[in-house]
């Protein structure tokens, strides 16, 4: 699954204008175009693909794109509802579509819609079981080119945000040639992420001067807590046995969101053969 979030400013300068395409013969709406006629969904997961090319937009496509959404348009909308089988969170993806689609995600009835999120290929929501979402999808022309198309959507559960953890080891080694220092200790994350990544910011005062570095790793997430060893250079010096002062970031999301982690600690640098 492919789904990214809502729509970035760069994105939305190249629409210099929509490239609305004829009409063929003998064609038809939608029977979800409109807002009082959504498709319900009645169990997940679900799956449908319908041709968006006679779909139109309305007023009440407007309510659930406000600018903190910021799609650059919601041609050729349909509408579709789903009430949520249990508390947690579910994943609108419509990015198997043959054309550029997004979808937004809101509640309340239509003409009194209340947004909650939106993204261009799909988005992923947090519920509350029983009540009832809206899920538009829509051709955000992203692509700059026609009026819908053939939509494939899919709406299921989705897991929770990733959780992660990080441990450094309180004793690090300084490499006296490089005057680098190394890190480790063991990340751990929830299985199913699908980026993770642990950056490490070093800084000890040596002298009069505070020698700061950067250094980071991609992490492995597997529910178990993984090593991790990062080799950091001064930015402004070389770094010296005793002691610094390490933060940590860790981040691993997916679908639905992102996990972080950060805390400071000292840290002691040992001498290392290199
Ligand atoms: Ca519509």
């Amino acid at each position: 699954m492919r789904l990214t979030t809502r729509w970035g400013a760069a994105a939305v300068a190249t629409i210099t204008g929509l490239v609305l395409s004829g009409a063929p013969a003998l064609a038809a709406a939608p029977g979800n175009d409109t807002s009082g006629s959504p498709d319900v969904i009645g169990s997940l997961p679900y799956s449908a693909t319908i041709i968006t090319s006679d779909a139109t937009t309305d007023a009440d496509d407007a309510q659930l794109n406000p600018d903190e959404c910021g799609a650059p348009a919601t041609d050729a909308s349909v509408w579709f509802t789903v009430t949520a089988p249990a508390d947690g969170y579910l994943a609108a993806d419509v990015s198997d579509s043959n054309y550029s689609a997004g979808v937004s995600v809101g509640q309340g009835t239509p003409g009194a819609l209340t947004w909650l999120t939106c993204g261009s290929g799909g988005t992923a929501f947090e519920v509350v079981a029983g009540q009832t979402y809206t899920i538009l999808a829509f051709d955000d022309q992203l692509d700059e080119a026609g009026n819908g198309g053939t939509l494939q959507i899919t709406v299921d559960v989705a897991p929770p945000p990733p959780t992660i953890d990080v441990t450094v080891d309180p004793v690090g080694q300084f490499d006296s040639a490089t005057g680098g220092a190394y890190l480790s200790g063991t990340v751990t994350c929830d299985e199913g992420a699908d980026l993770a990544f642990v950056d490490l910011q070093l800084t000890q005062r040596v002298g009069r001067l505070l020698i700061r570095g950067y250094g980071g790793t991609e992490a492995v997430c597997t529910g178990e807590p993984e090593p991790w060893t990062v080799f950091i250079t001064g930015d402004n010096g070389t770094f010296k046995g005793g002691k610094a002062v390490n933060v940590t970031v860790g981040v691993a999301c997916n679908v639905t969101g992102c996990g972080e982690y950060l805390a400071d600690q000292t840290v002691q640098l040992k001498g290392r053969k290199s």
